[in-house]
């Protein structure tokens, strides 16, 4: 019996593990209380870390489908076959006709992010689509606008502010997103507990909206009317002051004339929220001494959603909280480089898609056209995928019409440790090892963090026999799609030569520690195996800056360009019915349902407000049959006060009832697909971004 600390690797929180090992198994998680960040947190996800380590449905060895069945089969037999039918397609049909999709849980991974990028280029498609546009695009299409830089998204410094608006997200249960906030309950009761003030606003009254106070319960999709009514209030009422930030930014004026048209009152009654509370709220806002706004899912994934994202930031920085100690922060990751506070600027449509003509935004398309993709004939038809820890068959708009076109794909190979509604099509997966036998170190949330902090761990068991690292998977395959075979000098293939202490992604770590800002190595880190911590933000402007001014580039064209649209849809109708979705403390969007104590209790229902249920004849408990544009599904009704009228909720991860899916828990908890509602023709123009809350629905009772 030993003790090994690690971090957690379900979601952004980044929380320190004590994990109790037993031979090669994880007999207990506690939260690790000398972690420098998470402080002792642990959540039901992570408590369960130890059980979804073990679960019996995890795939153990490459599998190969064979006349409809998955076979178990070697390694080298499996990377032979991907060799043989990758080669045989780009020769055929070109590079394009191989696409990748690639998951959120890669952001989770040392192996994503050291070699995702590796592996999108070597494949040399354009077709790349990732789990970005149906969750965060907007918001490194307005910071790269705003700042230069893709990454450059601003944090709220939560432990130091006076005044907390949230809008779109609901931190009690997702534990906070792009935004990297460990034990976010301790922290909010600190905001609380020290005179500080939390607004939330969200159609729902979710766990974080319920302990704020004050909630204010929008229609969907109208943030940015709201957001804009804020900034026009703080023109009119002379509360804009840049404070130190001024002689950084350029455009005030133009963003003071976009703003013009969009009073408190003008917006009310498309927001559902009275004009004096608008106003009122804008000047508390601004009246604070240190105070930040913060967007999240509802203000992403919704019809304007880089316009929204955008005006987050254009509130922090016209109330100069925006890199301030208690506003709107840049983290300085230790494995990241200082800027020079220039640079070339953002764009997106450097080539569009074949079949819609959607623009590239961060060199990728939008996934809601994946099926558009597959389905449409012609040169540069897709007629092989690439899966990465996604599962779009559930994750994706539309999903009936994405699952039937991967079935009709020449080849597809999925990197996943479960077969489940998406690896089912494939014809090779590809299982990484479970969490205890992977080294840690969070290249992608370490720039979100609310300390500057620094963590690595390495696994806390070894691979057993005929595992194989999830780098060594990304590195074979890199190799085979760059031409090189699958037998290829891995080492060699990222540079590096000659004998190490370390491991090859240990080295490739290392030297990105030893060129970051605090000069530190891998060595020190293993030193540290509770974490380093860095000390609180500090404020990066201009370094963090890239774009050609050396500014914040406050009003850039293309988002002006939008505002038209933005104004058209203000005189819109709001009496339909509309859908938006949530999420529980203990799901992880679609894979995490086959641990038995995760999925205990109603889960996956339709939450609908009283007065509604009674005009639709709906009782709780009933099923009730909801349809969209694009599909139908029947789902059980749960009546509650917390969903505002008008709109009804449901959570997306769920419908695991699909032929072939072994995941025997998840089965019997199978769910429903929300997915099969929202709409793959709606999406944010300007990032891509797919519309997943404030679909038109119609709702009736199943009897
Ligand atoms: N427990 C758990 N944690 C997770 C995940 C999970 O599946 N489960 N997923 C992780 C991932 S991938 C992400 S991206 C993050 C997301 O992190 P969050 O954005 O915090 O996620 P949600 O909990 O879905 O909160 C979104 C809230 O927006 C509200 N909403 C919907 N539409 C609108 C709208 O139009 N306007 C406004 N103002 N609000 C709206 C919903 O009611 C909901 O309460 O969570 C991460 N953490
Ligand atoms: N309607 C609606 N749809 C949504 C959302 C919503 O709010 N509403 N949220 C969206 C958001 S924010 C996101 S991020 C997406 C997520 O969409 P996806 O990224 O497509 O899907 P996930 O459900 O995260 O599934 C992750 C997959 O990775 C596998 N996996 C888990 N761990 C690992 C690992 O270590 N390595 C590898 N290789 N694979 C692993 C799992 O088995 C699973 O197949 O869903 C989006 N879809
Ligand atoms: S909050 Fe997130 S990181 Fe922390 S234990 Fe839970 S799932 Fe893991
Ligand atoms: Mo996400």
């Amino acid at each position: 019996m030993r003790t090994a600390y690690t971090t957690c690797p379900l979601c952004e929180a980044t929380c320190g593990l004590e994990l109790t090992i037993e031979g090669d198994r994880i007999t207990r998680v506690r939260g690790d209380r000398e972690d420098t960040f998470s402080r002792g947190f642990l959540c039901p996800k992570g408590a369960s870390l130890g059980a979804l380590d073990a679960d019996p449905d995890r795939l153990r060895t490459p599998l190969v489908k064979r006349d409809g069945e998955f076979v178990p089969v070697s390694w080298d037999e499996a990377f032979a076959l991907v060799h043989e039918r990758f080669t045989a397609i780009v020769a055929e049909h070109g590079r394009d006709a191989v696409a990748a999709y690639l998951g959120n849980p890669n952001v989770h991974s040392l192996a994503g992010g050291l070699y995702a990028g590796a592996l999108r280029k070597a494949l040399g498609s354009r077709n790349i689509f990732t789990a970005s546009t149906v969750d965060q695009m907007p918001k490194h299409v307005s910071s790269g606008y705003l700042y230069g830089g893709i990454f450059s998204i601003p944090v709220p410094d939560i432990d130091r502010t006076d005044f907390l608006l949230l809008l779109g997200a609901d931190p009690l249960s997702s534990n906070g997103s792009l935004w990297t906030v460990p034990d976010v309950p301790t922290r909010l009761k600190e905001l609380r507990a020290r005179g500080g003030t939390l607004v939330v606003v969200d159609p729902r009254r979710s766990r974080t909206a319920a302990t704020a106070d004050q909630h204010l319960a929008i229609r969907p999709g109208t943030d940015v009317f709201l957001l804009l009514a804020l900034a026009h209030e703080l023109f009119a009422a002379d509360l804009v002051d840049l404070g130190p930030l001024a002689p950084h930014v350029v455009g005030v004026d133009e963003v003071r004339a976009l703003v013009e048209p969009f009073s408190p009152e003008a917006v009310s009654a498309r927001c559902g929220i009275p004009a004096d509370r608008i106003r009122d709220l804008a000047h508390r806002f601004a009246s604070a001494r240190r105070a930040v706004v913060y967007g999240r899912i509802g203000t992403t994934t919704v019809e304007f959603g880089t316009v929204a994202s955008w005006l987050v930031d254009v509130l922090n920085v016209l109330t100069g909280n925006l890199d301030q100690p208690g506003g709107a922060m840049f983290p300085l990751p230790a494995h990241t480089r200082r800027g020079s506070g220039r640079g070339k600027g953002f764009t997106t449509g450097r080539w569009h898609s074949r079949v819609r003509g959607l623009p590239e935004v961060a060199g990728e398309f939008p996934v809601v056209t994946l099926a558009d993709e597959i389905e449409t004939p012609g040169p540069g038809q897709v007629r092989a995928l690439v899966t990465v820890a996604g599962n779009p068959a559930l994750s994706v708009p539309n999903s009936a019409r994405l699952d039937a076109a991967l079935s009709t794909l020449d080849f597809m190979v999925s990197v996943d440790p479960y077969l489940n509604e998406t690896t089912r099509h494939a014809d090779v997966i590809l299982p990484p090892p479970p969490p205890s036998r992977r080294a840690h170190y969070d290249l992608a949330f370490l720039s979100f963090t609310v300390r500057n902090v620094v963590k690595y761990s390495r696994p806390a068991v070894p691979l057993a026999p005929g595992e194989l690292d999830e780098s060594e998977i990304f590195l074979r395959l890199t190799a085979i799609f760059a031409g090189l075979g699958p037998d290829a000098d891995l080492d060699a293939l990222v540079g590096l030569s000659g004998p190490s202490d370390l491991t090859r992604d240990e080295r490739l770590l290392d030297a990105k520690l030893r060129s970051g800002p605090y000069g530190l190595s891998v060595q020190d880190l293993l030193e540290h195996p509770h974490g380093m911590d860095l000390g609180a933000l500090q404020s990066r402007i201009p370094e963090i800056l890239r774009t050609p001014s050396g500014r914040i580039e406050l009003c850039p064209d293309p988002i002006a360009a939008d505002l038209p649209r933005v104004r058209e849809a203000l005189s819109a109708s709001s009496d339909d019915l509309v859908l938006v979705g949530r999420r529980h403390l203990r799901t992880n969007n679609s894979w995490m349902h086959n641990v038995p104590a995760l999925v205990k209790g109603k889960l996956c229902t339709l939450l609908v407000n009283p007065a509604d249920a009674t005009r639709l004849g709906l009782a709780d408990g009933g099923a009730a049959e909801v349809s969209s544009r694009v599909g139908k599904v029947s789902v059980t009704v749960e009546v509650t006060a917390d969903m505002a009228p008008g709109v009804v909720s449901m959570p997306h991860g769920w419908g695991h009832d699909r032929p072939g899916v072994r995941l025997s828990v998840a089965r019997e908890h199978a769910g429903v697909n929300v997915n099969l509602l929202t709409d793959d023709l709606a999406l944010d123009p300007l990032s891509g971004t797919a519309v997943l809350n404030g679909t038109h629905v119609q709702v009736h009772p199943v009897h």
